[in-house]
Order: structure tokens, then C-alpha cells, then sequence
């Protein structure tokens, strides 16, 4: 029986949330998009082993979506905080990690410095100073760091979930 695994992705609008998804879970080579901003939610899947798959929930980002986020988070075994790298979007994802704490509880949480290819980001150590949770660098929209991607995940469940060699 195939056992999944809920990963929800939070983060502002534009942060790159859809990008990291379709990172995550299409094998296409370009992944320069115009933005679309999610409109509520949406996911993807990926296959851990043969019985685990991960089912990546993206909370839509944009501020009239974030009613539905307490929903979307339920249930979740880790949450994602995908952030620009900006020292404003840093603050104001530090902002959403407060805000929404209660709901946070308990879970596992790493974030993603994401956007590291724009000069003058933040460095990945920095932000995590500011977030106090581990944070990863990332450039979402550069397939060569698709693998560097799922690894947060699995990495990120070890302990929680039973992952089969
Ligand atoms: N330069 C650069 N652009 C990126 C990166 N990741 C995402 N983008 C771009 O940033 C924009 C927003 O990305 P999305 O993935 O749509 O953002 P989102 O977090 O899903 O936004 P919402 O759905 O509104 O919550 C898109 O134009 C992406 O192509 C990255 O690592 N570097
Ligand atoms: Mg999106």
C-alpha cells in the first residue's frame, strides 16, 4: 500500500513555491516562467521508494489566499518556507513564521533562501540567522539543482517518516 507523506510549501507570493515544485517533480530543462501567481493551492508528487510518495502542497502565497493556510498546513510532516533572499522578503517571511506559530508547533520546518542567482542575495547562513530555522540556498529555477532540491526533502523527513533504501 502506497504511503504518503504531506510536505507543505509556505512563503509570499513570488517567492518561488510553483518554481521548486515543478523543480521537484517535471523533468523539463527550462524553468523560466512568467509568474502565476497560485490561486489557493496546488501540489505535486514524488516518489521516495517503492510504498513513499511525498506530496508537495504549495499554500498559494499572495495575501488574500493566506486565510486557507491553517488548512493547508494540517497534517503536514514538514513545511517548506520558501523565501526571495532580499533582506525585505527575509523580514517579512520572518514576519509569517511568527505569525503563524501556533500552527507551526511541532512540525518540522526548514526554509529556502531561494533566488541565490540574483546579486546581492542574502547568504543562505544569514537568513537562517534571521528565520532561526536550518536554511538552504537554492536557485529553483536551474535544473541542475533538482537534485540538490530533493535532497533537502528527504533529508529534511528522516525521522519522520520510514524511508526504504
Ligand atoms: N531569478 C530567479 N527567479 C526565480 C527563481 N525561482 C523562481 N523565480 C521566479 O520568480 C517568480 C515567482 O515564482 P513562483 O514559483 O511563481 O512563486 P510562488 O512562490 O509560487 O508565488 P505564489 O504562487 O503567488 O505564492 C517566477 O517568475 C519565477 O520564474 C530563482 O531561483 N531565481
Ligand atoms: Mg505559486
Amino acid at each position: 500500500m502506497t504511503q504518503y507523506v504531506k510536505v507543505a510549501l509556505m512563503g509570499s507570493g513570488f517567492a518561488g513555491k510553483s518554481t521548486l515544485i515543478k523543480l521537484l517533480t517535471d523533468k523539463i530543462d527550462t524553468l523560466k516562467t512568467n509568474y502565476q501567481p497560485t490561486a489557493g493551492m496546488d501540489c505535486g508528487t514524488i516518489t521516495l521508494d517503492k510504498i513513499t510518495k511525498v506530496v508537495l502542497v504549495e499554500m498559494g502565497g499572495q495575501t488574500h489566499f493566506e486565510f486557507m493556510w491553517p488548512d493547508l498546513l494540517r497534517g503536514s510532516k514538514m513545511v517548506v518556507v520558501v523565501t526571495e533572499s532580499t533582506p525585505k522578503a527575509v523580514l517579512k517571511t520572518r514576519q509569517l513564521l511568527s505569525k503563524y506559530k501556533d500552527q507551526l508547533a511541532g512540525m518540522q520546518i526548514i526554509a529556502v533562501a531561494n533566488k541565490q542567482d540574483i546579486p546581492g542575495s542574502m547568504r543562505p547562513a544569514s537568513v537562517q540567522d534571521l528565520l532561526g530555522v536550518p536554511t538552504y540556498g537554492m536557485v529553483a529555477v536551474d535544473p541542475k539543482q533538482r537534485v540538490h532540491g530533493y535532497r533537502l526533502i528527504v533529508e529534511g523527513l528522516k525521522g519522520m517518516v520510514q524511508i526504504a533504501g
